[in-house]
């Protein structure tokens, strides 16, 4: 029983080592206001706007492999970095992205952006199953150093009632299929609009029950990982060369226009090549 046992909460200037300590002992950090109400406010506005827009995407979103661990209470939207303008920036938040160099440096050179997805849990979510991140690699090596880092950012207040997400401080570096541990291990990671929740792919952790009549939580989710592992969405294909011309040069490596050693080149050289004109 971890009684007692909480995610530390960091306000910023975000304190390196205390960042890293969190990653080490309990798994997890709370980034208090990581983003501002404004930028929150947007995100959410251009996601409803491109989801009314495009009901295809919402269509999509529904029937995915993912949406299956979701529910249907769960409004989903994938491939934010081509489709969504404030999306860039946010998932190029420089104490997230440094914070995952760091985590992630003994076992990689290079990191790339996992997924980067929207979504908005309804009234009547049920708790999701308690899980770790890394079943997406479940022949991938676990231990000491994780391979992959996820990023769940309260874009509207994540309270007990909406279902903040679960947590199990401390219980990383397992692998990615041994059962979880005790629901009375967890705890619940309530949050401002503008916090987020960064916490190691190995941690058990779970998406809450939203129990009220009317209160959606809006999410941004997204997390960097080793160079070397298949990316879970594939943002070659999903963000157009066209646009990925005008993002910083950070964020093209960041979606897989980099190589890690001999993968991922192009042409026998780097993939950033492809993008000349
Ligand atoms: O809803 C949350 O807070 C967590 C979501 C999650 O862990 C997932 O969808 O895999």
């Amino acid at each position: 029983m971890t009684m007692g046992k909480s995610i530390p909460r960091l306000a910023r200037p975000y304190d390196r080592e205390a960042m890293d300590r969190a990653f080490r002992e309990e798994g997890a950090v709370v980034l208090t206001g990581a983003y501002t109400a404004e930028e929150c406010d947007t995100y959410v506005e251009q996601v409803r706007t491109y989801l009314d827009e495009h009901p295809d995407e919402k269509e999509y979103a529904a029937n995915s492999l993912l949406a299956q661990f979701q529910g249907e209470t769960t409004v989903t939207m994938h491939q934010l970095i081509g489709a969504i303008d404030c999306a860039p920036a946010m998932v190029l938040h420089r104490d997230i992205v440094d914070a995952a160099r760091r985590l992630l440096a003994p076992l990689s050179e290079t990191i790339l952006l996992i997924i980067a997805e929207y979504m908005g849990r309804y009234p009547g979510a049920p708790r999701q199953q308690m899980h770790r991140d890394t079943f997406s690699w479940q022949h991938a090596p676990f231990g000491e150093n994780p391979v992959a880092l996820s990023v769940m950012c309260a874009m509207s207040d994540f309270t007990k009632e909406n279902g903040a997400t679960w947590v199990v401080p401390g219980a990383h570096s397992g692998s990615p299929v041994a059962p979880p541990p005790d629901w009375s291990e967890a705890v619940q990671v309530e949050m401002a609009k503008g916090d987020a929740l960064l916490f190691r792919q190995d941690l058990f952790h779970a998406g809450g029950a939203n129990t009220t009549e009317s209160d959606v939580r809006h999410i941004l989710s997204f997390g960097y990982q080793v160079g070397w592992l298949r990316q879970v969405e594939n943002s070659l294909l999903s963000v157009p060369p066209e646009k990925v011309r005008e993002f910083d040069p950070e964020l093209q490596e960041l979606l897989g226009y980099s190589h890690e050693l001999v993968l991922g080149l192009y042409k026998g050289g780097p993939p950033q090549n492809a993008l000349k004109v």
